[in-house]
């Protein structure tokens, strides 16, 4: 047992934010690292100490192993945590933190390294009697290979998969035998393109999957609870955009036995502190094993908000060796959280990135409403690093006043300077298919853009008009060069707005 009194925080943006927060309700010392760019960041002016680690690239900083080290070492630090993403699950930095002496917020080295095989962690999963998806981790060599595997686990349709990475690189769905030579070719040079390894391992498809996944928390004596579920299948492109707890369609039942499930891998991999088991679920609510991340996850305030916890002060009581304040039959539940991910890009131009310095900003407020945010006024959003800027959390009692929380919330949010995924993510809470739970992995795919809303990204032509909207609403309708009567006028049809920024585009 070892009282963390100094942390220091491995990362930028809304999760280092996040984390001196905590730590300040603990009376914690933070320490903040940034790279040049990051001078004045709000997780630079928030810590109590900063320290510069290098220049913008993260090469150069934030994954600047050493570097970070020396400073935590040098700034009397008694533990490091990684946040997310960066070396948040880098078993090598993990393993060099605890050999300098320091705390590593999070489960052990071999851990890390042991789930961050897509191939290895299946073989341990299937060991422990884990449900995983029909198939073989055997890497894939040759065509008729593959056809003998994949008739031994029922034939097609099938998924290949990349067994150095994740995140959809490398993935392809086959259904039927012909696909096959050029799937396996396509996948083998996307995997050695992004991992460096071509390994290719065969699944059978699950069809429309919902992503499901359980926060776990474990402590150092063997205590394991699971803190829910959060239902994360609006993704894009891989990338989670709104995710929600607990999830719509998920029986009491169904939740028991995956949750238990999810303590079941935590104890096969010797997992301590928190951490989270990604299943896919069918449409009969099956649910496989896909994959564990040994992190604190972007979208764990949902989790927070539904369950009255403060996951972070939890990572650190269990990072300090105290057992687990939590037993799993006292855990309650109440009421719904969803957050939306504010991310500088644009869903009128293919979500192209969007950099630039924030020139105003109106957070949302009110009942229900969280905004864990790493950006300020004035904030310059550069290419550097990930262009998430923000998470958009609301709670209500129930689902559907979570939703009409996040839409108002939504509304309220103003960001000029730069584009965002505000209005996605509006267009997403506003659909009726969403609202009504009716949704899978393929849902943005399959409504986007279509369930784009009448606006252009474009502002001036936004706000012409909405000036016309105005204009029109408060019935002085401007016809022929005079002010018409004050009965109810002819409302703008999407065409006539639609027209009016073409014109405006043409100028
Ligand atoms: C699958 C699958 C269907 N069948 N595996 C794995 C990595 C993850 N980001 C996507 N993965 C999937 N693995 C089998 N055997 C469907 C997906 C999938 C998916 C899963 C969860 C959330 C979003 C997804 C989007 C496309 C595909």
């Amino acid at each position: 047992m070892k009282r963390i009194r100094k942390v220091l925080i491995a990362n930028r943006g809304e999760i280092a934010v996040r984390i001196i927060r905590s730590c300040k309700e603990l009376d914690v010392s933070t320490v903040a690292v940034f790279s040049e760019v990051d001078r004045l960041s709000p997780h630079v002016l928030m810590a109590d100490e900063a320290y510069p680690i290098g220049p913008a690239p993260s090469s150069r900083s934030y994954l600047n192993m050493e570097k970070i080290i020396a400073v935590a070492l040098e700034s009397g630090a008694d533990a490091v945590h990684p946040g997310y993403g960066f070396l948040a699950e880098n078993p090598t930095f993990a393993r060099k933190v605890s050999e300098a002496g320091l705390i590593f917020i999070g489960p052990s080295a071999e851990t890390i390294r042991m789930m961050g095989s897509k191939t290895e962690s299946r073989k341990i999963m299937q060991e422990a009697g884990v449900p995983v998806v029909p198939g073989t981790t055997r890497a894939i060599k040759r065509v008729a290979e593959a056809q003998a595997i994949i008739e031994s686990i029922g034939g097609y349709p099938v998924m290949l998969k990349a067994a150095a990475g994740g995140g959809g690189k490398g993935m392809r769905i086959v259904r039927k035998a012909e696909e096959l030579p050029r799937a396996l070719e396509a996948g083998r040079s996307e995997a050695l393109k992004a991992f460096g390894d071509d390994t290719i391992y065969i699944e059978k498809l699950v069809e429309s999957p919902k992503h499901i996944e359980i926060q776990i928390l474990a402590d150092h004596e063997g205590h394991i609870v699971h803190l829910w579920e959060r239902d994360c299948s609006i993704q894009r492109r891989h990338q989670k955009v709104i995710e929600e707890c607990p999830s719509a369609i998920l029986p009491p039942e169904v939740r028991a036995r995956m949750g238990a499930t999810a303590v079941q891998a935590a104890r096969a991999c010797g997992y301590v502190n928190a951490g989270t088991v990604e299943f896919l679920v069918d449409e009969n609510l099956n649910f496989y094993f896909l994959e564990m991340n040994t992190r604190l996850q972007v979208e764990h305030p949902v989790t927070e908000m539904v369950l009255g916890i403060d996951l972070v002060k939890l990572q650190i009581q269990v990072a300090e060796g105290s057992p687990l304040p939590l037993r799993q039959e006292a855990i309650q539940a109440r009421g719904h959280a969803i957050e939306c991910r504010i991310y500088a890009e644009d869903p009128f131009h293919n979500f192209a990135p969007s950099t630039g310095r924030i020139q105003y900003l109106k957070h949302p407020e009110g009942p229900g409403v969280r905004l864990d945010s790493g950006i300020a006024s004035h904030s310059e959003i550069t290419m550097y690093y990930d262009p998430l800027m923000a998470k958009l959390i609301t709670w209500g009692s129930n689902r559907r006043e979570a939703i009409a929380r996040m839409i108002r919330a939504l509304k309220e949010y103003q960001v000029h300077g730069v584009r965002t995924t505000i209005p996605f993510c509006l267009a997403v809470l506003q659909h009726p298919d969403f609202q009504e739970g009716r949704f899978n992995t393929g849902f943005v795919d399959a409504c986007w853009p279509d369930c784009l809303p009448e606006v252009s990204g474009d502002e001036a032509v936004d706000a012409v008009a909405a000036a016309l909207r105005y204009l029109q609403e408060q019935q002085k309708v401007y016809q022929d060069g005079h002010f018409v009567s004050r009965e109810r006028p002819p409302q703008p049809s999407a065409w006539k707005i639609r027209g009016l920024k073409e014109m405006m585009r043409e100028r």
